[in-house]
């Protein structure tokens, strides 16, 4: 075989090929002067075109590999040619076929890891409870293990309604009389996947209904229970994850300690994103736990409810040894009692770099407790306290920082309503 195959019919001639030379013109009219293709070529042709039957692949040299990745069909079987063809311009072009949008820097660079996980992503964004077989999915993990690092799951279906179910729905308990017990799970059931996937680190969830339209309900906007039970212990069978994001799915104080309950001692945890859920005070408090108990670097709680206990326990555990590096309280309800204990935890050893407490109504004697802990020790690099009403202090505040702190790179102080005086 040559080791230079080059397209069919094509003008390329390298200098030393000597068939060039030929210059018999037969009087055949159909008599065609190109040239006589390389038998490697049309080979390589050969083997394209049985390759769904017979895939020979990993025999091939590296050009001859090229020459064949250009060529093969993108919708040719997963099972024949997931674990065989290797990263590179066929998986760029089944991503193209299938997706406007390709930015393949986001998938660190690798056009089979984007098919992979936007090809899983899509199984299971559109997985109808009692309708899809969970062997669909399951049956992915084989092909796709070893490539998928991160999930992003940004839409989960709920099980089909029953139409006789719309009439009970006020609690008719001769309504429910009836043989059907209602959907055995209420979204897709993480535990039958996470364990099998050895390579994943980020998985990003979000509970709800893309584009429901007028099918609009509340509850398609939420992590039930049942969800949560299934999702705590797949997270616990997860051994490689680095980053959880489950957010806007109406998680309260129950649901967050039944998972964080599974999440102490992970041994990969890294940033864990709670934002835009209903935690309060009982829920924070086992976030506290777990930072004593992890190696949790960066912890999201934006936008939930947690008050004044909740940001104590939170403070206690940051007083502790912690390896947290970026705390996000923004849109709590901390108040001046849990924004000091905050600030007063960060005397104790922290090695916090960034907080985020914006949207707390914490007033002067946070800024106070912020300022004296700045002023006597700090790994500080980032404080952002906007939208609160800090008032007078903060002129005093950011004389503090800048006198005191060199250290610090960035601090947001931007008053919604500064009381006059
Ligand atoms: C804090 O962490 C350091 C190093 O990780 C360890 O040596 C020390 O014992 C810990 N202290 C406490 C109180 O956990
Ligand atoms: C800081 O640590 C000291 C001793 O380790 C302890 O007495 C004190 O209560 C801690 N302060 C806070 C706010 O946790
Ligand atoms: C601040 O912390 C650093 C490292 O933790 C320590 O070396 C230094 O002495 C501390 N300074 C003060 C004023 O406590
Ligand atoms: C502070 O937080 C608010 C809300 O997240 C953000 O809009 C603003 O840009 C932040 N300020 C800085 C200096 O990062
Ligand atoms: C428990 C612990 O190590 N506490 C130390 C925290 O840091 C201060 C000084 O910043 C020390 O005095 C404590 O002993």
């Amino acid at each position: 075989m040559s080791k230079s195959p080059y397209p069919p019919g094509g003008q390329l001639n390298p200098p030393e090929d000597c068939r060039r030379m030929r210059r018999i013109i037969a009087e055949d009219p159909d008599w065609c002067l190109a040239i006589v293709p390389f038998l490697s070529n049309i080979c390589l042709q050969s083997i394209v075109r049985n390759f769904e039957g017979k895939p020979i692949f990993e025999e091939l040299i590296p050009s001859q590999k090229d020459f064949v990745q250009e060529r093969l069909s993108p919708s040719l079987p997963l099972r024949v040619t997931a674990n065989l063809i290797s990263d590179g311009i066929y998986w760029k072009r089944c991503c193209k076929q299938r997706w406007d949008l390709c930015d393949v820097s986001r998938y660190g660079h690798s056009w089979k890891r984007m098919f992979f996980e936007r090809h899983l992503e899509n199984i299971i964004e559109l997985f109808i409870p009692d309708v899809t077989d969970p062997k669909t999915v399951v049956a992915m993990v084989p092909l796709c293990k070893n490539y998928v690092k991160r999930l992003d799951i940004s839409q989960l279906l709920p099980p089909i309604k029953e139409p006789q179910k719309e009439d009970d729905e006020y609690g008719s308990d001769l309504a429910s009389d009836n043989e059907y017990d209602g959907p055995s799970i209420d979204h897709f059931d993480f535990s039958i996947l996470l364990d099998k996937l050895t390579s994943l680190e980020e998985l990003h969830v979000v509970y709800q209904v893309k584009q429901c339209g007028m099918n609009f309900e509340w509850k398609m906007f939420e992590m039930t229970d049942r969800d949560c039970e299934s999702f705590a212990k797949a997270l616990k069978s997860c051994k490689t994850l680095k980053v959880l994001r489950l957010h806007e799915s109406q998680i309260e104080d129950k649901k967050c300690r039944l998972l964080v309950k599974h999440l102490l001692d992970h041994p990969s945890l890294r940033e864990l994103d709670f934002s835009h859920n209903l935690i309060g005070d009982r829920g924070a408090r086992a976030v506290g736990k777990l930072l004593t108990s992890s190696k949790l670097e960066i912890l999201n709680m934006c936008d939930n409810d947690i008050r004044d206990h909740g940001a104590k326990a939170i403070a206690q555990a940051l007083s502790k040894n912690s390896t947290l590096l970026s705390l996000n309280l923004r849109l709590n309800q901390l108040r001046d009692e849990g924004g000091q204990a905050i600030c007063k935890a960060l005397l104790n050893n922290s090695t916090l770099l960034d907080l985020h407490l914006g949207g707390n109504q914490v007033m002067e004697p946070t800024a106070f407790a912020l300022s004296k802990t700045l002023v006597q020790n700090n790994t500080l690099k980032s404080i952002n306290l906007s939208c609160n009403s800090l008032g007078v202090v903060s002129k005093e505040f950011v004389y503090i920082v800048g006198e005191g702190v060199s250290s610090l790179l960035q601090c947001s102080l931007h008053s919604r309503k500064q009381t006059a005086g």
